[in-house]
C-alpha cells in the first residue's frame, strides 16, 4: 500500500513554497523554479514514513583530507535536526590513507561505519552497498570532498517531513570553474528536456525514503546514479521539494566526475533510463511522450522487506 503524502503526490515544489491549493494542476505556469506541480491540495505532509531516522552515505574515493572534514559537518547538521542517524562511509579502493581515515572516525563514534573495497568499484556501486547496509528510514548520499557546507546540510535536513523526497540545487554555480559549469548546465538541460522536466539541479542532495530505493533500484555503478534515482522517484510519483542551497569547491584532491570513461557511463544510463522511463513508462509526471499509455498518474511504493541485491552484470555499463 501506498504510504505518504497522498495529496503531494507527482509534486515537485520549491522549497519556501508551501503547499497552497493555488498550485493545484498548475503545470502550466512552471518556470525555472516551480518544476513541476499536479496534483498540490493544500494538505499539509505527515512524516509516516519514519523521517526523524536518517542513514547518510559518504562516498570516498581518495579523500583522505577531505572526509574527516566531511563527516564533522554532517554531524553538526545532524545534531539537533535528526536524532536517530547513522553515517555510512564507503571507501570505494582508495590508494591514498582515506582508509585509516574512515577507520579512526567510526573507532570514535559508533554511529559512523565504514564498508572498504580494495579495487575501485564506481559511485553507483558503493550507493547500493549503503542501502542494503543502511538500517535508518531515510537515506541521503553526501560526497566526501566536503563540497557541502553546514547551513545547507542543516536546511536540506530540517526540510525532511516536508515531502517524501527532499531535494536541493545549488545557488552559487559561479564557484565552478566556466569548463564545468558549460558541462553541468548541458547535462541538466539535456534531461530537463529528455524527461519533459523543469528541474534546476539532478545531482543535488537528496533525501529518500530507504523502501522506496530499495524497492526501485539504480541501475548502473556510474555518476548518473544521482539522477537516475531522482529520475525514477518522480516518475513513480513521489511528491519532491527542492531545497536551494550554496556548495563550495573541493578543497584538496581532484573532481573523478569528468573523464572519458565516466561521460561513456553517464550516456548509457542516460539512454537506458529514456527507453524505460519515458518510451516504456505509462506512468509517472513527466510521462507526456509515453508511447503506450495515458501517464500521469502515480504508482504505489512497493514496500521490500529484503534489502536490494546487487544488479546483474546486464543492468549495468560496467562503471
Ligand atoms: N564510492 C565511490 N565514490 C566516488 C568515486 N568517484 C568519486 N567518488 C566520490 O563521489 C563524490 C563526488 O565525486 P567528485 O569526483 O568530487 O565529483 P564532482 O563533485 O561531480 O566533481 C566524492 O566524494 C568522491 O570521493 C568512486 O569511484 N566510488
Ligand atoms: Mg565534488
Amino acid at each position: 500500500m501506498r504510504r505518504g503524502f497522498p495529496g503531494l503526490a507527482g509534486c515537485i515544489i520549491h522549497a519556501g513554497q508551501p503547499p497552497h491549493p493555488e498550485y493545484t494542476n498548475a503545470h502550466e505556469q512552471s518556470s525555472r523554479r516551480v518544476a513541476v506541480v499536479t496534483q498540490l491540495s493544500g494538505e499539509q505532509p505527515r512524516a509516516s514514513w519514519g523521517a526523524r531516522s536518517l542513514s547518510v552515505f559518504v562516498a570516498a574515493y581518495n579523500e583522505v583530507d577531505n572526509l574527516a572534514p566531511t563527516v564533522n559537518t554532517i554531524q553538526r547538521a545532524l545534531d539537533g535536526a535528526i536524532a536517530d542517524y547513522e553515517i555510512i562511509v564507503v571507501d570505494d579502493g582508495s590508494t591514498d590513507g582515506t582508509r585509516q581515515v574512515a577507520d579512526a572516525l567510526a573507532t570514535a563514534d559508533a554511529r559512523v561505519r565504514v564498508i572498504h573495497y580494495t579495487t575501485n568499484r564506481g559511485l553507483g556501486y558503493g550507493w547500493l552497498r549503503a542501502i542494503e547496509a543502511a538500517t535508518k528510514q531515510s537515506f541521503v548520499f553526501v560526497p566526501g570532498d566536503n563540497t557541502w557546507p553546514h547551513p545547507s546540510l542543516r536546511d536540506i535536513f530540517s526540510s525532511i517531513g516536508r515531502a517524501e523526497v527532499i531535494t536541493s540545487y545549488t545557488t552559487n554555480p559561479e564557484i565552478r570553474v566556466p569548463a564545468r559549469r558549460v558541462l553541468s548546465d548541458v547535462y541538466t538541460t539535456g534531461l530537463n528536456m529528455l524527461f519533459g522536466l523543469k528541474l534546476e539541479y539532478y545531482h543535488g542532495l537528496t533525501i529518500y525514503p530507504i523502501e522506496f530505493l530499495r524497492s526501485n533500484a539504480i541501475t548502473t555503478y556510474g555518476f548518473a546514479s544521482m539522477a537516475e534515482a531522482l529520475l525514477r522517484a518522480i516518475h513513480h510519483g513521489l511528491s519532491v521539494v527542492a531545497v536551494p542551497c550554496a556548495i563550495e569547491e573541493r578543497a584538496t584532491g581532484h573532481s573523478k566526475a569528468v573523464s572519458l570513461r565516466s561521460l561513456r557511463s553517464v550516456v548509457g544510463t542516460i539512454g537506458r533510463l529514456f527507453i524505460d522511463l519515458r518510451l516504456r513508462g505509462r506512468r509517472g509526471p513527466h510521462a507526456t511522450l509515453a508511447l503506450f499509455g495515458s501517464g500521469r498518474h502515480a504508482a504505489p511504493i512497493v514496500p521490500t522487506a529484503s534489502p536490494v541485491s546487487a544488479p546483474s552484470p546486464s543492468q549495468t555499463p560496467g562503471s
